[in-house]
C-alpha cells in the first residue's frame, strides 16, 4: 500500500441516493462504481473494510412527490428503496449494508447527535419569518411556494429557484407567491430554528483542508477553497416539515432535522445496523484514529461532505474525519445533461432488464469514461465500441484463445513451463510490474488509469499470443507451445484477480473455467499460479458482440421517452389488485348521475365543485379534474357516481361521493359514461 499513513481499518461510504426516484448511470459513474472498485480492491488486499450506503428518505422532494401521487412519503421511499437496493445488487455494487434513513436506528442516532450538540450549546437559535399556509396549517418549505419569477416573469417559479431562467430565488422575491398546497397566498410568520455556526469552524476548516488535505482532487479542493474564501455562514439544521427526524426538543413539534443534517449521519447509523446484524463493534469504524474514512460522492455534494459534515463531526468530538473525498464530476448522456425530470437518463433497473447478462459491460464503460476530473459523456455508440473493440477483441479474445488452445492441444491440462526464451522473460517481467502500477492508481482514486493498467495486462497477453503464434508452432514444436500456453494461462489467472474490482462477473467466470478459487492480490503476484497438469474446465465466451440494432433501439427509446416525466413513464398500467369476494363488490352503490352545475374552487388548482343529480337526490361532489376540465365542459355530462362513499371534508366543503374516471399512462382523466339514455339514479351492478 502506497498510502503515507498505515491504516488498520477502512470505512467507505457512498452517497445515499434520494429514495424518490431510480438510480441512473450518472450516479453509477460518479459515485457507486468507483466506490465499489476501491472497496473490492481493499478486500483483495485483506483489509478490514466496510462499505456502507442506503436510501436518503427525507427531504422536501420526497414529500412533494408523495403529495403529487396522493400517497404517503413512506410509500414513496419504500418503493424506491427496494428498487434501488435490488438494482445496485444486480450490478454487483457490493455494499456491506444498504440501509435507510427512515429506520428507527437512524432516527435515534441522528436525534442523539443533535441533542449532544444542543446540550453543549453549539447551535445558534434564531427566530425568523417564514411563509405559512393558513389553509393547510403548516409552514412552507421553499419548494412549496410558487409565484412569478422577478427576473423572467415565469408564472410558476419555485421559492428557491426559477426552472425557467434558472435563477436562484428566495420566497420573498416571488411576485404573487402562492402555496402549492392550498393555492392560498401564504403569510409570513415567526418560527424558531437551530443553526450550525459554520463561521465558528472557518479557521479550523481552512487549516484542516487547505493546509492538511492538499492531496485532495483539484475539483474538490478548489470547491472547498472557494467556500472558505467566501466566508462561511451559519446554516439552519432544522425545518418546519412533518416528514423527517423530529427535532428532539420540547416545543419543537412539527419541526424536523434538515435532511442534509441527518443524511450524512446515516452513514454512522448504517454502520451501527451492520454491526448489529453481524455481531460486530461499530465504534472503531467511526472513532479509531487508525481507520481511514473515505466518502464517495458527486460534485454537488462536496460542500456537505467536506465542510458541513466535518464541522458537525468536529463539533460532536467523538468521531474521526474523512481522510479523502474523491468526488467525481457529472456524466452527460448523448451530449445532453442527464435529467430526471425530463426523463433523459439510462436508469439502472431498466439497463438490467435490457441487458441482463452485461453488468460488466456497463461497469467497464462507465469506469473507462468516468468524469473523474471533468464532466464526460456517455453514448450508446461508445458503449458498443468499448464492448466490441476492447472487451471482446482484446480481453475476451486473449483469454478465449489461451483456453481453447489448451483444450485443443493439451486436453485442458496446464502444460509444463519448459524452456523460456528472452521474449518470454520480457513478457513475464512486464506482467510482474503492471499490478504495482495498478495498485498505485487505485490507491490514488485514479480508476480510469487503473482500468487502463488492467487492460495493459490483457493487451500484453493478446500480443504475446499474436507474436508467438502457438497455433502455427504446434506442428513442429509442441513443447514450445506448452511453454507459451503455460505463460499465457498464468496471465489469464492474473486477469481474473486484478480484474475483479472492475469486472466481478467476468472474474468469477474465469475462475470457474480455470477451476481455482478467488485469488487475493498478493497470491496473484506469484509468477506461477496454475501448476503444470492442473485441469481446467470447459471454456466459454466471456463477451459477445453488441450489434448496431441493439444500440439504435436504445437511442430511439431515449428519444421516444424524452420529456415523458418519470411518473407518467412509470404509470405503466398498474397490475390488477388483489381478489375480492362478490359481497365486497355488492356493497358499492354506484348510480348514473348528471352534472347539473360546476365551479372552480378559489383555493385549489385541482378541484371542481359539482352538483350531481342521481335521481333520488342532488349530491355535492369535489372532483380532482380541474387541471383537465373547465366547468363549462362538464355541465350536463352523464357520469357514474359512487354514492355510498363516506363523505370527506376538503377545503371546508363536504364531498358526498366520487365520480368514476379512467386514468391512462399519461395521466389523462376520462369520464365513465353510461351507454344510451340511462336515467339518473339507475343502479350500476
Ligand atoms: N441524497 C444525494 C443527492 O444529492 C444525497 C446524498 C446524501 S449522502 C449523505 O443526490
Ligand atoms: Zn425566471
Amino acid at each position: 500500500m502506497t498510502t503515507q499513513k498505515m491504516y488498520n481499518r477502512y470505512t467507505i461510504t457512498a452517497a445515499l441516493p434520494y429514495a424518490n426516484g431510480p438510480v441512473h448511470i450518472g450516479h453509477l459513474a460518479g459515485v457507486y462504481i468507483p466506490a465499489d472498485i476501491y472497496t473490492r480492491y481493499l478486500r483483495l488486499r485483506k483489509k478490514d473494510v466496510i462499505f456502507v450506503c442506503g436510501s436518503d428518505e427525507h427531504g422536501v422532494p420526497i414529500t412533494i412527490r408523495a403529495k403529487k401521487e396522493g400517497v404517503s412519503p413512506q410509500e414513496v421511499v419504500d418503493k424506491y428503496h427496494q428498487l434501488n437496493k435490488k438494482a445496485f445488487a444486480d450490478l454487483g455494487i457490493s455494499f456491506d449494508i444498504y440501509d435507510r434513513t427512515s429506520s428507527p436506528v437512524h432516527h435515534k442516532t441522528a436525534a442523539d447527535f443533535f441533542s449532544k450538540l444542543h446540550k453543549e450549546n453549539l447551535f445558534v437559535e434564531k427566530i425568523s419569518e417564514q411563509y405559512f399556509d393558513r389553509e393547510a396549517g403548516q409552514f412552507l418549505a421553499d419548494r412549496y411556494i410558487i409565484g412569478t419569477c422577478p427576473n423572467c416573469h415565469f408564472p410558476e417559479a419555485y421559492g428557491d429557484q426559477c426552472e425557467n431562467c434558472g435563477s436562484t430565488l428566495s420566497p420573498s422575491e416571488l411576485i404573487n407567491p402562492r402555496s402549492t398546497l392550498s393555492g392560498d397566498k401564504p403569510v409570513l410568520k415567526n418560527t424558531k430554528h437551530w443553526y450550525l455556526p459554520l463561521d465558528d469552524y472557518e479557521e479550523w476548516l481552512s487549516d484542516w483542508i487547505l493546509k492538511g488535505h492538499q492531496e485532495w482532487k483539484t475539483n474538490v479542493y478548489g470547491q472547498c477553497k472557494s467556500w472558505i474564501d467566501n466566508g462561511l455562514q451559519p446554516r439552519a439544521v432544522t425545518r418546519d416539515l412533518d416528514w423527517g427526524v423530529p427535532v428532539p426538543l420540547p416545543g419543537a413539534e412539527g419541526k424536523v432535522l434538515y435532511v442534509w443534517f441527518d443524511a450524512p449521519i446515516g452513514y454512522i447509523s448504517a454502520t451501527k445496523q451492520w454491526a448489529m446484524d453481524h455481531q460486530k463493534d461499530w465504534e472503531p469504524y467511526w472513532k479509531s484514529p487508525d481507520t481511514r474514512l473515505i466518502h464517495f460522492i458527486g460534485k454537488d455534494n462536496i460542500v456537505f461532505h467536506c465542510i458541513i459534515f466535518p464541522a458537525m463531526l468536529k463539533a460532536h468530538g467523538d468521531y474521526i474525519l474523512p481522510d479523502n473525498v474523491p468526488a467525481n464530476e457529472f456524466l452527460n448522456l448523448e451530449n445532453n445533461k442527464i435529467s430526471t425530470s425530463k426523463n433523459w437518463a439510462v436508469w439502472l433497473h431498466e439497463y438490467m432488464e435490457s441487458f441482463p447478462d452485461k453488468e460488466d459491460v456497463l461497469r467497464y464503460t462507465l469506469c473507462a469514461n468516468a468524469p473523474e476530473t471533468k464532466d464526460n459523456d456517455f453514448t450508446w455508440k461508445d458503449f458498443q465500441a468499448k464492448n466490441n473493440n476492447e472487451l471482446v477483441a482484446i480481453l475476451g479474445n486473449f483469454i478465449n484463445r489461451a483456453l481453447v488452445l489448451t483444450w485443443k492441444n493439451f486436453n485442458g491440462k496446464v502444460p509444463p513451463a519448459g524452456q523460456l526464451t528472452d521474449d518470454d522473460l520480457a513478457v513475464i517481467e512486464k506482467v510482474k510490474k503492471i499490478p504495482f502500477d495498478l495498485a498505485d492508481s487505485l490507491e490514488h482514486f485514479r480508476f480510469r488509469e487503473a482500468l487502463g493498467n488492467f487492460m495493459e495486462l490483457a493487451r500484453t497477453g493478446n500480443k504475446y499470443l499474436a507474436d508467438t503464434e502457438p497455433w502455427k508452432v504446434i506442428r513442429d514444436d509442441p513443447e514450445r507451445v506448452g511453454t507459451i500456453l503455460n505463460t499465457a494461462l498464468q496471465i489469464v489467472a492474473k486477469l481474473a484477480a486484478f480484474g475483479a474490482p472492475f469486472l466481478p462477473f467476468t472474474s468469477k467466470k474465469i475462475y470457474e473455467i480455470l477451476g481455482i478459487k478467488e485469488l487475493l492480490w498478493e497470491d496473484a503476484l506469484e509468477e506461477n499460479i496454475l501448476p503444470a497438469e492442473h485441469q481446467i474446465n470447459e471454456s466459454f465466451l466471456l463477451f459477445e458482440k453488441i450489434e448496431d440494432k441493439v444500440v439504435d433501439d436504445q437511442v430511439n427509446k431515449l428519444a421516444a421517452t424524452r420529456n415523458m416525466n418519470l411518473q407518467e413513464k412509470e404509470k405503466a398500467i398498474p397490475g390488477i389488485k388483489g381478489e375480492i369476494a362478490y359481497d365486497v363488490f355488492s356493497q358499492l352503490d354506484m348510480r348514473v348521475g348528471e352534472i347539473r352545475s360546476a365551479e372552480t374552487i378559489q383555493k385549489s388548482r385541482k378541484l371542481l365543485k359539482l352538483t350531481v343529480d342521481i335521481g333520488v337526490e342532488i349530491r355535492t361532489v369535489l372532483s380532482g379534474i380541474a387541471m383537465q376540465y373547465s366547468p363549462e365542459q362538464v355541465i350536463g355530462k352523464k357520469v357514474i357516481l359512487l354514492s355510498n362513499l363516506q363523505p370527506r371534508n376538503m377545503m371546508g366543503i363536504e364531498s358526498q361521493g366520487m365520480i368514476l374516471m379512467s386514468e391512462d399512462r399519461e395521466g389523462n382523466l376520462r369520464f365513465l359514461t353510461p351507454d344510451g339514455a340511462s336515467e339518473n339514479g339507475s343502479v350500476i351492478s
